[in-house]
């Protein structure tokens, strides 16, 4: 475990970014190029449950936390993600209170969830750290749920305010189609929505997060007090510089 929990409680403001291409070599060079955590996703790209596995293998040794998001809250889906190692989970599209608690629930052993006890697998060195990590998951887990529909944002305090919720994070791209108003990040109605999610974290002395693709937005959501801060994925990273050593050759 990274501390990602920890350092978010502490007020750190921790910069990271999107995998998207199923791909451990690509983790693992992600992971050993200074951001502070990663997220691995399962909702879109290329990856599937297997290859989280070897992408987290592969992020052990670099300095990234490492957080997935998954496809569903489905209690099984969280538990076989945390069971592999992860140290957060991000669930997508909720839109009310009880959905966001059954994912709380899902993260932590009993009596704060439901989480499943194993031994035998990663998470725990195959058993040999069990008590070391059982003992610990509650204060290390990271608990992160998405503000990308219209419906959640009637429920954000009680969202912000629930035990094992850590980080409400904007989904911009859900949010403003949710919105009517797609890509528009500089809209009122965006805006006052991303306002409110912070107020709603600040008062629950939790964290918001956001993910944006174009770094000249950092200084707006860091200002607005935005604290787990997404710029790009691996494959945008490839995508960019392929493009522009195309284009300068192109100019030779
Ligand atoms: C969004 O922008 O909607 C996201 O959920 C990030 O992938």
């Amino acid at each position: 475990m990274k501390n990602l929990k920890k350092q978010l409680q502490q007020g750190a403001t921790l910069h990271g970014c999107w995998l998207n291409l199923g791909s451990s070599v690509t983790a693992e060079i992600v992971g050993l190029s200074g951001f502070d955590w990663v997220l691995i996703d399962l909702e879109h790209g290329a990856g599937t449950e297997k290859d989280v596995y070897h992408q987290l293998q592969a992020l052990e040794h670099t300095p990234a936390a490492a957080v997935v998001r998954i496809e569903s809250s489905q209690r099984q889906r969280i538990h076989r993600i945390l069971d592999m190692g992860a140290e957060g989970i991000m669930c997508p599209r909720i839109t009310n209170t009880a959905e966001a608690a059954a994912v709380a629930s899902g993260l932590h052993y009993p009596p704060d969830g439901t989480r499943g006890v194993a031994k035998m697998v990663r998470a725990t060195a195959f058993g040999q750290n069990f008590q070391n990590y059982y003992q610990q998951a509650k204060e290390n887990i990271v608990g992160i749920v998405q503000i990308e529909t219209t419906e959640v944002l009637d429920h954000l305090d009680e969202i912000a305010a629930l035990d094992g919720i850590d980080v409400l994070f904007i989904g911009p791209a859900d949010l403003t189609m949710a919105l009517g108003i797609f890509g528009q990040f500089d809209h009122p109605l965006f805006i006052d929505a991303v306002k409110a999610t912070v107020n709603a974290t600040n008062k629950a002395g939790k964290a918001t997060g956001i993910l944006f693709f174009n770094p000249a937005e950092y200084a707006r959501y860091n200002s607005m007090g935005i604290r787990m801060i997404a710029c790009g994925a691996d494959a945008t990273f490839v995508a960019d510089a392929a493009r522009n050593m195309a284009n300068t050759l192109q100019t030779m």
